[in-house]
């Protein structure tokens, strides 16, 4: 039996778990969670990368002794690095306003059906290349040399070594999906230099031995190698989807909600990217064809505007408050910036002609009622865009402990839903790490490990799906 570190970053905690893994073992526990908290500065919203990187170590020196390391994270944010390899200036976070208008002038160059067609990638202002584009015209950029995506930042202060895993790198919208690898000619087109990135690299690919330095902050003893994974934190959750089959759908289930198929090659049809479908690069040679949907950041904005009530007691309101009431578009970007959401989620309803809830309970619902709205539309849609029907939907990630969005799911899909693998993404990682240090199989392999070792519960659609198909109709009529 061998352990494995998962790193895993989400947008408000980070955690290190340690896996276990045998022929028919797979045991997750938590080393360490931390809180990753997003700081506001007057030149905008960044991420606290350092203090990520202690809680990281921190990880590691709990974690003890393990045969190797994985990092995973959220998508399309960076570092910068000077040409000592220097990191310049905070990361700035996704949701930070300075992509706003950008997208236009990168259009005027590339129109967005060229784009789609070359990279596949939905519109969402904080692309990486969106990014790119905003960043450019600042003076730190002038200093840049390379660029590292956020798990592959922290693997080079882990190991020294760099490179860009490529999970990851297809959320910058600079991939062709076809290939896996560079899209060149949107780069040149844009004047973006690939350079700034180091060499792809595959999950799985060995990625650096701990450092010296490393080994002795953690009390660990060396060689322990960084092993690359999905780093992308939703690759290595739908890695962990415990489906037996081909006809499923998933949902990953988190601060958002990822909702799609996982397919042999990428749906690059003007009907797709009309409806706004992203194709992301998976596991061995994979396609996740999903849409993102805002998920339980919807919720989250809500507690931290309400002082932080319970979870628990907010859903047990919800329960009881009057269903599909009021329905907001959980895809709308109007969403994506922290914030005022009660009051936006009020006014959503208002402009909709809803009745406006009220009350933590009342609105709680309608986010729940909303969520379980946009899941079905996404999975609908995937299996008509893909032409790849589906019996059944996993959720895995967070949600899954939200026993009523995972009912609402199935009642609103009319399909059973399988909810398991609460920490997908850490598990994920973990089975790519094992898979790289030993352990045979291919995809359904792992994913047959998932469905024998990990506990699922299965929620069956209850009723028709007529007040559903209604509360899309109330949506559209807008
Ligand atoms: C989920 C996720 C999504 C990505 C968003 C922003 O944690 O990685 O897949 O679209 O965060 O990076």
């Amino acid at each position: 039996m061998k352990s494995y570190a998962a790193v895993d970053l989400g947008a408000s905690s980070g955690r290190v778990m340690v896996g276990r893994v045998g022929p028919d073992t797979l045991e997750l526990t938590e080393a360490h969670r931390f809180p990753n908290r997003p700081v506001r500065v007057p030149e905008g919203l960044r991420w606290d990368i350092l203090g990520l990187y202690a809680g990281v170590l921190d990880g590691l020196r709990a974690a003890g002794r393990v045969d190797s390391v994985g990092i995973d994270s959220w998508a399309v944010d960076h570092g910068l690095l000077d040409a000592d390899g220097a990191l310049l200036g905070n990361p700035v976070h996704y949701r930070d306003a300075r992509t706003e208008g950008v997208a236009e002038q990168v259009w005027a160059t590339v129109p967005p059906a060229e784009l789609y067609a070359a990279t596949g990638l939905q519109y969402a202002p904080f692309n990486t290349l969106y990014q790119l584009v905003a960043a450019r015209s600042r003076p730190q950029f002038a200093r840049a040399r390379r660029l590292l995506l956020v798990p592959d930042l922290l693997t080079y202060w882990l190991t020294g070594e760099q490179g860009t895993e490529l999970t990851n790198a297809s959320t910058t919208q600079l991939i062709d999906p076809r290939t896996r690898t560079w899209a060149y000619g949107v780069a040149e087109r844009l004047g973006i230099d690939l350079t700034l990135f180091p060499p792809l690299r595959q999950p799985g690919d060995p990625a650096g031995l701990l450092r010296p330095e490393v080994l002795e902050e953690t009390g660990l003893t060396g060689p322990v190698p960084v092993t690359a994974v999905g780093s992308h934190d939703t690759a290595s959750a739908v890695a962990a989807v415990p489906a037996g089959g081909e006809r499923f759908a998933y949902i990953c289930t988190g601060t958002w909600s990822l909702a799609g198929l996982e397919l042999d090659a990428p749906v690059l049809t003007e009907e797709s990217r009309a409806a706004n479908f992203t194709n992301e690069l998976g596991l061995d040679g994979t396609v996740r064809f999903l849409r993102n949907i805002m998920g339980l950041w919807l919720l989250q904005e809500c507690q931290r505007a309400w002082g932080e009530p319970d979870v628990e007691v907010l859903l047990r309101e919800a329960a009881g408050a009057p269903a599909l009431r009021s329905v907001v578009d959980a895809g709308d970007e109007a969403f994506l910036a922290p914030g005022r959401m009660p009051e936006r989620i009020a006014e959503a309803c208002r402009a909709s002609g809803q009745p406006v809830p009220s009350g933590r309970g009342e609105i709680t619902r309608c986010i729940l009622d909303s969520l379980a709205l946009a899941h079905r539309r996404a999975v609908r849609e995937a299996q008509r865009l893909a032409d790849h029907p589906v019996d059944v939907v996993y959720v895995v990630g967070g949600g899954t402990r939200n026993a009523l969005l995972c009912q609402l799911t199935a009642d609103a899909c009319g399909l059973p839903v399988v909810a398991g693998a609460t920490e997908a993404a850490a598990l994920g990682n973990v089975l790519v790490q094992a898979r790289a240090h030993g352990l045979a199989g291919d995809l359904a392999a792992l994913r047959g490990l998932l469905a024998r070792t990990q506990p699922l519960t299965r929620y069956t659609p209850r009723g028709g799906t007529g007040p559903w198909r209604e509360a899309a109709a109330r949506l559209a009529a807008r």
